[in-house]
């Protein structure tokens, strides 16, 4: 399968992420991708391309055109305003406050579009964004011109930004506007299988009224990881979306044999409901040595993920989202790529 890929994605590399009270290093850096790409090379896994120039199209219709419009101007506003950092939300809007008003001052704006504070907006970050969209089109169009699959090697990621809010290392959210492509160029049901370890809160928001799109997870406890306020068993959709909405969460420890039947258990799922398209938030941050996550999960466990995933039989856009255990991160994404050719 071709991988749709963007240098551009080097725009973004903040200097700050806030963890643990302190300044770090951010773990979502340009360097992940070096070791995608090689690992690629490595295996001859399939030609590299760069994707052509975004198409906004798809982009504006799903997602928010205020959202947006402040992800291309805020590092530029805040500059403006005299601030000397990267933008960095202070706070947020919170239970007990309004969201109905969007704030005039940029930091206000700023906590209005933001959900998560360790993430920082660069003044490359709008342009990576865009880039790593472009690479998920890509991606999409290979496979609506018949191929079986499609990697799109998106940096930044996607699945925690929703319409209007960015935050986990995620300002566009790639997985959903591939899902709506699909379904304006006429798949009647679209499924998104995440299996980054982190719950896909900005996925799941999107679609939650919508039957037409299945969205499942699997994920750690939001009792006990990241984005902590979604991602529970008990949220199933709602309206027109009752049912196409797919929790599984799993504990601190969690190894591989219990990931894999909750794998099962969802293929399943989306195999009776009848997609006709799939397309994977495909994070490997469930790896045993990822630095921010709780799983178990070991690097050939990754093979026989792809593999579970390929019997599907699915046309199937693979999406890169998470992944922090930076020099296992290609031999992992790669592994679920290479089980699922392997099926
Ligand atoms: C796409 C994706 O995988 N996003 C993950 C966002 C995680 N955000 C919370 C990061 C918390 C990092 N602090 C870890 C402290 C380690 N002791
Ligand atoms: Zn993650």
């Amino acid at each position: 399968m071709k991988t749709f890929f963007s240098e551009d994605h080097r725009l973004h590399f903040p200097q700050a992420e806030l963890s643990g009270g302190e300044f770090v290093t951010p773990y979502e850096r340009p360097s992940r991708i070096e070791y995608v790409l090689a690992r690629l090379k490595e295996r001859k896994f399939g030609e590299i391309v760069a994707p052509g120039p975004i198409d906004m199209g798809p982009v504006r219709t799903l997602l928010d055109p205020g959202f947006l419009a402040f992800l291309e101007t805020a590092y530029d506003e805040w500059k403006a305003a005299g601030q000397g950092g990267e933008v960095i939300a202070a706070g947020m809007p919170t239970r007990r406050q309004r969201h109905d008003r969007i704030p005039r001052n940029i930091d206000g704006k700023v906590e209005y579009y933001c959900h998560a504070s360790e993430t920082a907006i660069t003044g490359g970050t709008w342009r990576a964004a865009q880039s790593s969209m472009a690479s998920a089109q890509a991606a999409q169009r290979e496979v609506a011109n018949g191929a079986r699959a499609a990697f799109a090697l998106c940096r930044p990621p996607g699945h925690h930004a929703t319409s209007d809010q960015y935050g986990g290392y995620c300002f566009l959210n790639n997985a959903a506007v591939v899902a709506q492509m699909f379904r304006d160029q006429g798949a009647g049901r679209v499924a998104i299988l995440d299996v980054d370890f982190h719950h896909g809160n900005g996925t799941q928001d999107i679609f939650y009224r919508r039957g037409d799109v299945l969205f499942a997870s699997i994920h750690g406890d939001p009792l006990d990881a990241y984005p902590y306020f979604a991602g529970f068993a008990d949220e199933m959709g709602e309206g027109e979306g009752e049912g196409a909405n797919i929790n599984v969460p799993f504990g601190p420890g969690t190894a591989y044999g219990p990931w894999a039947e909750a794998l099962d258990g969802v293929v399943r799922r989306i195999t009776n409901w009848g997609a006709e398209a799939l397309v994977v938030s495909l994070g490997v941050d469930a790896y045993k040595d990822d630095p921010i996550s709780f799983f178990k999960l070991d690097s050939p466990d990754f093979l026989d993920c792809g593999r579970r995933i390929g019997r599907m039989g699915l046309p199937t856009v693979f999406c890169m989202e998470g992944g922090y255990a930076i020099e296992q991160v290609g031999l992992n994404t790669v592994n679920v790529l290479e089980g699922f050719e392997d099926a």
